[in-house]
């Protein structure tokens, strides 16, 4: 997160960091945000992976504010299966969602607690007003350019730009298309950046935070009237309804 602050996994509870686990050297090491949105399931961007990619490299960790330290509210977790969504394009971003399954010996994987807890989905047509302040929260980058992820997790405000203004006009040139939405800071200081993608973008709805984006792709992170660019969770209800169904704890 550019900008923003340092946060506690208290105050996003839903926020996940996915390792993945190289072999040579033994370690594992951050490859993306995600969003636990029931207690197996995991949200997150579909360019954090590659579709040879098996998951048994990859890990979830659920319940850490910061991101190499163990917690005592930490829960870490095996992927079971990983579904890329089918229409992804790696070259526009578009249809950036993807969803994992966690492993379990039990019914339940995620139990909820202060610091391990569910985002609600919205439901299928939730539109919210343009300027909606919502939050970004991850464990990437302070800055592009920045040599290391971030420690502790952070947290920052962004609003919901109009779609009159999400196009390539402000986003060198890069395509928009229907399932991306932008949001920023109209303060020009939060933003996400690096290592956040997959991460969430919650707003409130009826006293309740709503899972609205994924954090997906812009152009540099802060720069001056550049928004993030988010996929559009209300366009994957259905996707994500249909891959739970087929696939019961
Ligand atoms: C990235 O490279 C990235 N400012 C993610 C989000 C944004 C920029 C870059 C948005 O993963």
């Amino acid at each position: 997160i550019f900008g923003g602050r340092g946060s506690d996994i208290t105050e996003q509870p839903w926020q996940a960091a996915i390792n993945f686990y190289v072999p040579r050297v033994k370690r594992h090491f951050h490859l993306c945000g995600g969003v636990l949105i029931d207690s197996c399931w995991v949200l997150s961007a579909a360019h954090c992976f590659q579709e040879k990619d098996t998951p048994e490299i990859l890990q979830v960790i659920l319940g850490r504010t910061f991101r190499t330290q163990n917690s005592n509210s930490e829960q870490i977790f095996k992927v079971e299966k990983l579904w890329i969504h089918e229409k992804f394009d790696s070259e526009t971003y578009d249809n950036d969602i993807a969803i994992l399954k966690l492993k379990t010996d039990m019914g339940l994987c995620a139990v909820n607690s202060e610091e391990v807890l569910p985002a609600c989905l919205p439901d299928r047509g939730l539109q919210l007003p343009d300027w909606t302040e919502c939050e970004i929260s991850g464990y990437g980058k302070s800055s592009e350019f920045s040599p290391e992820f971030s420690e502790q997790v952070k947290r920052g405000h962004v609003r919901l730009w109009p779609k009159e203004r999400c196009t390539p006009e402000v986003l060198s040139g890069r395509p928009v298309t229907p399932n991306m939405l932008c949001a920023g800071d109209t303060r020009g200081k939060d933003d996400a950046c690096k290592g956040d993608s997959g991460g969430p973008l919650v707003c409130r709805n009826q006293n309740r935070m709503t899972l609205m984006g994924l954090v997906s792709w812009g152009d540099g992170c802060g720069e001056k009237d550049k928004p993030g660019v988010y996929t559009r969770v209300t366009n994957y209800i259905d996707w994500i309804k249909r891959k739970i169904q087929a696939s019961p704890v």
